[in-house]
């Protein structure tokens, strides 16, 4: 039997084989879940519905992190045709391009601010409290994907590290909320992978290079590596941990510098 055997799972933020929440609906998949999925606009409809038939997948909705009525309209529909949720999966961020490269203090804007804290960190609140009544005392659970640009400063990541930041301090609050319900709420700190999310970032190749020979486990992680992490975090295996950021980064986050770059 499968770790996610009898569980319903609406998993946002596929948009290509190699997103995250690809690999995440692969694994639940594979242990037993079942599977709604929502992208985010027409342009993906036929890609994301084409893969989702992998998985039988009979839910597959356009649902836009940006507007409260699609949210709400999503949710009521898997949640009729379902009756209730087990698990919610947020994997989405987005900032405009030009706030993605180049000096944090000259490239940040009032909207761009605006724009990557709705889009990255408040439609969690929002897919949050949208589920949360289909997901009433059956040992539900809600994960997010967060960066550890929230916690330390790297080139280019810039506003988008503060909405990251916001959204790891918004699984404590959610955590908090929702708990005497029986639901759990954590996040994943995933290393860099590349995605369409990564695509198109200045220097993503020397990035992963850094991280691969920094980290204690000497290379990058992968999106499947991820998945399994987030498999464990919303299945009963872990029904004491709530409130938390688990990071799946071949231990990157805690080492400031090792033998290698020493002797260079
Ligand atoms: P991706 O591009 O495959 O996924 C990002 C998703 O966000 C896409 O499906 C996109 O459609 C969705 N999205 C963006 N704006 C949206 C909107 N307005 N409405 C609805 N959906 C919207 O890239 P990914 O790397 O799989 O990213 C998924 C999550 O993982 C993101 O939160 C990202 O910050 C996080 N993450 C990525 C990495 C990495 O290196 N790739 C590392 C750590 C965390
Ligand atoms: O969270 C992310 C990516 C987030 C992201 C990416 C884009 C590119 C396309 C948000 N908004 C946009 N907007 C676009 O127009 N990651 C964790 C991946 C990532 O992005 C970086 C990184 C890493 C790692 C940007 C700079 C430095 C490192």
């Amino acid at each position: 039997m499968g770790l996610l055997t009898g569980k319903r799972a609406v998993i946002v933020g596929v948009a290509s084989k190699h997103s995250i929440a690809y690999a995440i609906a692969a694994a639940f998949h594979r242990e037993g879940a079942e599977i709604a999925l929502t992208y985010q606009g027409e342009k993906l409809a036929e890609r994301v519905k084409k893969m989702g038939d992998d998985w039988n997948v009979d839910l597959c909705l356009p649902c836009d992190a940006g507007s409260d009525d699609d949210i709400a309209s999503v949710f009521q529909q898997i949640g009729a045709q379902w009756g209730h949720i087990d698990i919610l999966i947020h994997s989405v961020g987005f900032a405009p391009a030009e706030e993605l490269d180049g000096d944090y203090l000259s490239v940040t804007t009032r909207e761009g601010f605006k724009i990557a804290h709705d889009i990255s960190a408040y439609s969690f609140v929002a897919m949050a409290k949208a589920a949360r009544p289909f997901m009433q005392e059956r040992q539900g659970a809600m994960l997010t994907l967060t960066y550890h640009g929230s916690q330390q400063t790297l080139p280019n990541y810039n506003v988008m590290g503060l909405a990251k930041a916001s959204l790891e301090a918004s699984v404590r609050y959610i955590a908090g909320s929702v708990g005497a319900e029986g639901i759990r709420v954590n996040s994943i700190s995933a290393g860099p992978i590349r995605t369409l999310a990564a695509s198109g970032i200045k220097n993503f190749r020397k990035m992963l290079k850094r991280n691969a020979e920094r980290a204690p486990l000497k290379r990058n992680i992968t999106a499947d590596e991820v998945a399994n992490t987030a498999v464990f975090l919303c299945s009963d295996m872990a029904s004491g941990i709530t409130a938390q950021n688990l990071y799946v980064d071949g231990g990157f986050n805690t080492c400031a510098m090792n033998l290698t770059e020493m002797e260079e």
